[in-house]
């Protein structure tokens, strides 16, 4: 599929906001495909289709990790993580993309997991660091991703760690077992 195909279809899933978003992502992990690489092509496809259920009903996505059989754990954590296994899933039977590595690379953007793959990895930094980001602490990672995927992941999933424990929020598992496997 085209870039400007696969931007268009997207377009029409996303706001404003959320698609330049999107761009920003696309632009990023082509450059982090080439510089550690990656198929280029394929993390392109993956970056623009990441954030593609971000806006469906939460009821729906629900009754899709349901009906799917997805991990039922997904279910009690917040429902920010639904997005990406759903995303998957959607862009599987509604745009017809079936590989199954760009739509592993959807399916695990948010939370990571363990033996993440090198197109897996590019799709979760890209999306961390894109150019419209200001998390605390992101212009570290862009440091960091210069010199070494690993370092620059590593000290994204630790910055989400944080965060989510400042807030009272609880950890999915995969999150955990992402930063294990990047710290052992
Ligand atoms: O969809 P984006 O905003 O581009 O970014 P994302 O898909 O990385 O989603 C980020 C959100 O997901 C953010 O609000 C934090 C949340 N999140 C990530 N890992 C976990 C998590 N929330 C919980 N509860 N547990 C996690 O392990
Ligand atoms: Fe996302
Ligand atoms: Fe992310
Ligand atoms: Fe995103």
């Amino acid at each position: 599929m085209k870039r400007e195909e696969a931007l268009e279809i997207v377009k029409k899933q996303l706001t404003e906001r959320r698609y330049v978003h999107t761009v920003g992502v696309m632009e990023t992990a082509i450059e982090l495909a080439r510089q550690y690489g990656a198929d280029v092509t394929k993390a392109e496809l993956a970056a623009i289709f990441h954030d593609y259920a971000k806006f469906r009903p939460i009821e729906e996505m629900r009754d899709i990790v349901i009906s799917e059989n997805m991990p039922s754990e997904l279910l009690e954590y917040s429902d920010e993580l639904l997005h990406a296994p759903v995303g998957a899933y959607l862009v599987k039977k509604e745009v017809g993309i079936t590989d199954p590595e760009v739509l592993a690379a959807i399916s695990y953007h948010t939370s990571g997991r363990v033996n993440m793959t090198l197109l897996d990895k590019i799709v979760y930094l890209a999306d961390y660091i894109e150019p419209g980001r200001s998390f605390p602490g992101v212009e570290e990672v862009r440091q960091l991703a210069k010199e070494s995927l690993d370092s620059a992941l590593l000290q994204s999933v630790s910055n989400t760690l944080t965060f989510l424990i400042k807030n009272n929020q609880a950890v999915y598992p995969d999150t955990f077992h992402f930063y294990n496997d990047l710290i052992l």
